[in-house]
């Protein structure tokens, strides 16, 4: 067969190709000698007939029939040929521009291949048979072929021979640079990359900037020796083997600030981070130095961390562009690409406080190893925020460190995609591959990624293909693992010797001056080295990646130790409850359901109480009033899961048309976001923290659709948020809502929102009386179902618990030792805790807790466990009285009933923390016990309110002291909260628990069995006699 048919996938000749005939046609009549020779002379034969070839793919019928139809009935075999021969060549410049890549000499070592596949692709010329494939010939080598708009392969010329054609498109994408970009469904997208590649000399580069290229690469070559010469036996996690990633961020940065970026914000794993940090951000050397001294002491609190995770904050001039430059590393833990999201969202915050909304100041940089960024799902989700509109920070550049392996891990069993790099392509990410041996093509890829971010806003990966030149880390032996990879490896001339052969061989340096740059770093290196030595003691504040200028005194210390008051006016409650209960945008049609709600709020706020989301709304409201942005985030918290909140509306007329009455509150008052995220908590809650890292004035809110969902970002919670401040001295505000409680209803998600809201009131009501009547008597749920905003509050294992104890048992405050209790109690130890764990029983205390998280003088991580049921339940209201000026967070809310008028006669004292409490008054009141029975509110679990407590103990001296909680015994709060109180009455008293069996799962599925268990530990709670004789 003369030619294969193309694969069907592939439609060479749509789009602009499918029109080059016509195009070509009407030319030619207009003016013959402007079309090529070979056009010209098919179009003058066209009416000699040829027969009909089978395999002639249709359009390309349709143009026979076109011109057929143009009275050139009869087409020539030899022009036919001309006619398919361009075909052919059309269709061979678009394999090499898809598949090239797949050929390209990526492999430093030459031994690898680096989309892990030896297969060739067959429309590839590589030999000179394949032509065959195309139905070409060698003797069509040096026949002229017109060239497609698709291509720039040609510069000037519109025309060129077979041979050249190949030859070019071999050069563009066969050498050291594969790329990949033909997936981009944006032919202008396309266009730009294949103009920047294929356009002949674009990567020709002046003496200067060889120079400058050398000279980078001495230093980031001659670094790493300097440390393995002073440290042999230390881990460093050297960057041999990939010393061009140093010259390549700093062309990105050089090119970025040439187009007006002021700001980089990066992150990136161990290998070669001190290199970065002394090169690229340029930290001085000696602070670097002197870590590797084991007697360093550190003069901060905290615990540290070790020195390729810290992070870094430097503005400087950029010497290449004059231009300041302000350049950060974020401070990360060991665990790979976590953050990604982190950077992402600091990023994002630098722009939001600028006004940069289109990225043209502040952009990151993200760095990955191979292995971690094809393995990790994180990457993914970090991906997934990069064009949505409240996470976008405008396009990344993600530069790989691809070694081909990942600690002893070959990548044939690391990944199951070609690349490591393949995720980028879910997003139309270009990815650029380049032989990291190559320095010239390096730096050429890393300015086209810089001008791609810069002109379409979009993220884009260099996929550095390298080598590890030793092990994992410098103790490692790859020989054990990797033999013939390192027997290679050993052979291999490091790439400074190769590029300076090449600059002193072409004379661009000479042999002396390439000394010199060698000698002159390597003095750099030892005088700092010296100097290192007078480094005692290591200030951890100097590595600060996100400082706060102002919020802290000169010794960055807090500037105070106490915090002023979070009520505020009954003015400023009654306007944002007006606001709040209104559309305040005209002819704007909101749906009955929401007007319901809206009413409520409003009727609410005359009478001067409000519910959960009322509260949260005047503590967001106040705050913007202070100049404090808010920020919410998280899955459909717009809405909120529970259908409460409804923080935007949304026109049931226009499309897209939505009002955040947040946002009309004042003509002067910071901007409230409330986004609905992707579905990620990893990569989300990491966003999140970075946000809240840009500025301290800001409340940042993270809310999980149900408290058990943080689990799946965990990572986050654990290596960050719980530990960032110890390990990186850096102060961090953020709030998470966790919805939690075991509500034991499979009830309400039968009748779900849409169908409640549609219900006029009549039909509640009867819902109302029909529920009663089947013995359906949780008062929460009733409520909620007669306001019409059920929602999907399903419980059962997975939606109950938000897990508190984890919270807990990672607070560092200490159980056992009793504490001193001073004036400023309350502060100092806010100020010394690693986070704030909090359930509030009251919307009051959820309003003045928010409140208290942004007046504060210093910043703490706030978890808090947020209702369900409560958010309606008729009970858990809370009264303007307790919220205006005047008023503050209650830690601890004692028993003010009977038991409290004569505590003497108090049997027991129930202590609890949050929903259970309502169960628990509820049942008091049936066993008519209020005089006999306390029950205290704990709202702040960690820190523990020992000074509260402690008056709350010896108030009822003769009483038994008992935990309530609905949770399962080994969840909750029952581990934290016991040796606390016991520590309280010095262990003279015990603590008894009352609660739920241990259990391994969170809650029951069984409506009935939840029931049960309810029922027994209420029993037990309010049994005078439960523990008597019992020993503690
Ligand atoms: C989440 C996570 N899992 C495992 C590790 C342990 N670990 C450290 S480095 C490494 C290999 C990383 O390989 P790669 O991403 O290719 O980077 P390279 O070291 O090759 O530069 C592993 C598995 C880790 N640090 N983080
Ligand atoms: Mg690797």
């Amino acid at each position: 067969m003369r030619r294969s048919p193309p694969a069907p996938a592939e439609p060479f000749l749509s789009g602009s190709n499918s029109s080059y005939v016509e195009e070509m046609y009407y030319a030619w009549l207009e003016n013959p000698k402007s079309v090529h020779k070979s056009w010209d002379l098919f179009f003058r034969n066209a009416n000699i007939g040829q027969a009909h070839d089978p395999h002639l793919p249709q359009q390309l019928e349709r143009k026979a029939s076109f011109l057929q139809s143009h009275g050139l009935a009869q087409t020539p075999g030899k022009a036919e040929k001309v006619v398919e021969d361009h075909l052919a060549v059309q269709s061979l410049i678009r394999a090499y521009q898809i598949r090239g890549h797949h050929v390209a000499q990526l492999d430093p070592l030459g031994i690898l291949d680096a989309d892990l596949d030896s297969f060739i692709p067959s429309d590839l010329i590589t030999t000179i048979d394949k032509l065959g494939f195309y139905g070409l010939h060698e003797s069509d080598l040096d026949k002229v072929f017109q060239l497609p708009t698709t291509t720039f392969i040609g510069g000037n010329e519109n025309s060129l021979s077979l041979r050249e054609i190949i030859k070019r498109l071999e050069h563009t994408y066969c050498q050291h640079i594969g790329l990949e970009f033909m997936f981009i469904n944006d032919v202008e997208q396309c266009q730009w990359i294949r103009q920047k590649f294929e356009t002949p000399g674009v990567m020709k580069f002046t003496n200067e900037e060889k120079r400058t290229l050398l000279a980078r690469l001495v230093r980031s070559m001659r670094f790493e020796d300097f440390l393995a010469r002073k440290w042999s036996s230390e881990k460093r996690f050297g960057l041999e083997g990939c010393e061009v990633m140093i010259p390549a961020l700093k062309t990105i940065i050089d090119k970025s600030s040439e187009m007006g970026i002021e700001y980089v914000i990066m992150g990136m794993p161990h290998r070669g981070r001190l290199n970065v940090l002394a090169n690229v951000i340029r930290k001085e050397l000696e602070q670097i130095f002197c870590q590797f001294d084991p007697k360093l002491e550190a003069a901060d609190e905290g615990s540290g961390d070790v020195k390729y995770h810290l992070g870094m904050y430097h503005e400087r001039i950029n010497r290449v562009t004059n231009k300041k430059i302000t350049l950060s590393l974020m401070a990360n833990p060991s665990h790979l690409e976590a953050v990604d999201p982190v950077v992402q969202g600091k990023t994002k915050a630098e722009q939001f406080y600028r006004g940069d909304t289109a990225g043209k100041k502040v952009m990151s940089i993200l760095l990955h190893g191979d292995a971690a960024f094809a393995g990790q799902g994180v990457v993914y989700e970090t991906f997934h925020l990069s064009d949505l509109p409240s996470y976008t920070t405008n396009g990344t550049i993600h530069v790989v460190v691809n070694n081909q392996i990942g600690f002893t891990t070959d990548p044939r069993m690391a990944r199951s995609s070609p690349y490591p790099t393949d995720v980028a392509r879910v997003v139309n990410a270009p990815i650029f591959h380049v032989n990291a041996d190559d320095p010239e093509a390096v730096m050429y890829v890393c300015n086209v990624a810089a001008e791609w971010r810069n002109t379409f806003n979009k993220d884009v990966v260099v996929d550095l293909v390298c080598y590890r030149r030793r092990g994992h880390n410098e103790m490692d032996e790859p020989m054990f693992t990797q033999p013939l990879m390192y027997k290679q490896i050993h052979k291999q001339v490091p790439v400074l010797k190769k590029y300076a052969d090449k600059l002193i061989a072409d004379g661009t340096v000479t042999l002396q001056e390439f000394e010199e740059e060698i000698a002159k770093y390597d003095r750099i290196c030892e005088e700092a080295y010296a100097r290192s030595k007078d480094n005692k003691i290591l200030h951890i504040k100097h590595w600060l990646d996100s400082p706060w200028p102002g919020f802290f005194n000169v010794d960055g210390e807090p500037k105070s130790m106490s915090c002023p008051p979070t009520g505020i006016s009954e003015e400023l409650l009654t306007h944002i409850g007006n606001v709040a209960s209104s559309v305040p945008v005209k002819d704007f049609k909101i749906h009955s359901g929401l007007s319901r709600i809206l009413r409520a709020r409003l009727e609410m706020t005359k009478n001067r109480v409000v519910d959960w989301a009322l509260a949260e709304y005047m503590a967001f409201g106040s705050v913007l009033k202070e100049g404090i942005h808010v920020r919410l985030s998280g899955q459909d918290v717009e809405r909120g899961t529970f259908s409460h909140r409804h923080h935007v509306l949304h026109d049931q007329e226009v499309d897209k048309r939505t009002c955040v009455p947040m946002n009309h509150l004042w003509e002067q008052q910071a901007p409230y976001t409330v986004c609905n995220s992707s579905l990620s908590e990893y990569g989300v809650l990491g966003f999140e923290l970075g946000f809240a890292m840009a500025s301290p004035n800001a409340l940042v809110c993270w809310e999980a659709q149900f408290g058990d969902f943080h689990n799946t970002a965990q990572c986050i919670i654990d290596q960050f948020i719980s530990s960032g401040q110890a390990k990186w001295v850096r102060h961090n505000g953020i709030v998470l809502l966790l919805p939690h409680g075991m509500e034991g209803m499979d009830m309400k998600r039968k009748i779900t929102d849409s169908v409640m809201l549609l219900m006029p009131d009549i039909v509640l009501a009867s819902i109302y009386v029909l529920l009663v009547q089947n013995g359906y008597n949780n008062v929460g749920a009733l409520q909620e179902i007669t306001l019409g905003t059920a929602s999907e509050t399903a419980d059962g294992p997975e939606h109950s618990s938000a897990r508190p104890e984890r919270f807990l048992q990672m607070s560092n405050d200490d159980s056992d030792a009793y504490p001193e209790f001073s004036e400023q109690f309350e502060v100092s130890q806010l100020y010394d805790c690693n986070w704030i764990v909090v359930n509030c029983s009251t919307p009051a205390n959820y309003f003045h807790v928010l409140r208290r998280q942004i007046l504060l003088p210093f910043r703490k991580p706030l978890i808090v466990l947020t209702p369900k049921s409560l958010l309606r339940h008729p009970e858990a209201k809370s009264s303007f009285d307790e919220m205006v000026s005047g008023t503050t967070f209650q830690r601890v809310i004692p028993e003010n009933g009977p038991a409290a008028q004569a505590p003497q006669e108090v049997k027991r004292v129930i202590f609890c923390t949050g929903k259970v409490y309502y169960d628990l008054v509820k049942e008091r009141k049936n066993q008519d016990l209020e005089k006999q029975v306390a029950i205290t509110r704990l709202e702040q679990i960690s820190p523990f309110p020992f000074d509260l407590l402690k008056e709350e103990l010896e108030k009822y001296p003769s009483a038994d002291l008992v935990w309530c909680q609905e949770e399962h015994k080994n969840s909750g709060y029952y581990d934290y909260v016991k040796p606390r109180f016991r520590t309280i009455v010095n262990h003279t008293r015990p603590i008894w628990y009352v609660g739920r069996e241990p259990a391994a799962a969170a809650a029951t599925g069984n409506k009935n069995m939840h029931l049960v268990s309810l029922r027994r530990f209420l029993d037990t709670a309010f049994n005078l006699e439960a523990f008597e004789g019992k020993t503690f």
